[in-house]
């Protein structure tokens, strides 16, 4: 397994569950210092978006961008892919297009999480079809790139659409989304799950990247899910893919990019 640490183009917010940013430079330099495997970027939209920036910096530091998230859309701009309006949902999609294709370019995929919205007064039934729908359509352009499109389901305060693994397997099985991935983010699943270890070995064959944090989203070890049977799990069921702190930048952001480290190296040697 990698790791990867989140970094935000938007200013550092206690509030908002990323680690490094928004100085692209010194966030990569911290994140190389500490020994994380690769950068996992939130913009709040394209335009903040500086690839080429990105680019050089992830050579120049050897950190792969693993991931891109497209939440940017949904809290910046109002995007989902299940709102009412069909032109909302048409830019949802063309906006998560660029992600993918920024992301791809970059070697990394993109994630859906916020951006999957809620079904709200509307009718839940038709929300997941259109969402289903957008899964194995943007993971079928994903495909040009050889990257999954991650898919999160998010705790019942975000969403009412697809809390918990089990129903994101659901949606994606049976819109045949066979390129959609599920990103199992331990802080939902707190939440959510009965048991984090046991919905992860259930999903196994879906799960294609982790937010990986505590009960509190603080980094591992600040709290008090018991993370050590969720990694024993991912290990077992033979999971390689990128362990991400996407947590608070609490108690500061160096303090919780340290934190996370050492966990992580007492966890993986
Ligand atoms: C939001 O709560 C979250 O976990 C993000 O990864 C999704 O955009
Ligand atoms: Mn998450």
């Amino acid at each position: 397994m990698k790791t990867a640490i989140t970094l935000s183009l938007l200013p550092s917010r206690p509030s908002m569950p990323f680690v490094l940013g928004p100085d692209l430079d010194e966030g990569f330099a911290l994140a190389a210092e500490l020994g994380f495997d690769a950068i996992e970027i939130f913009p709040p939209s394209m335009d903040a978006l500086d690839r080429p920036k990105i680019a050089k910096l992830s050579q120049q530091h050897s950190l792969p961008v693993s991931t891109i998230g497209t939440g940017g859309g949904a809290v910046s701009q109002g995007l989902t892919l299940t709102d009412a309006d069909a032109d909302i949902r048409k830019q949802a999609t063309a906006y998560i297009r660029n992600i993918i294709e920024a992301a791809g370019d970059l070697g990394g995929s993109a994630i859906i999480g916020s951006m999957q919205g809620r079904a709200g007064a509307g009718d839940r039934d038709e929300s997941l079809k259109w969402l289903g729908d957008a899964l194995a359509e943007l993971g079928d352009y994903a495909k040009q790139w050889n990257q999954p499109l991650l898919f999160e389901p998010l705790n019942r305060y975000e969403s009412d659409l697809v809390n918990r693994l089990e129903q994101a397997v659901t949606l994606i099985e049976s819109h045949q989304a066979t390129n959609a991935k599920v990103l199992a983010d331990l802080f939902h699943m707190n939440i959510e799950e009965v048991s984090i270890a046991q919905a992860l070995t259930e999903s196994a064959q879906h799960i294609g990247h982790v937010h990986f944090v505590d009960s509190n989203r603080w980094p591992a070890g600040c709290g008090h899910s018991d993370l050590k049977s969720a990694y024993e799990a991912l290990k077992a069921d033979g999971f390689q893919g990128v362990l991400a702190v996407e947590a608070f930048p609490l108690p500061d952001q160096r303090a919780a990019a340290e934190n996370a480290a050492q966990y992580f190296q007492k966890l993986l040697n």
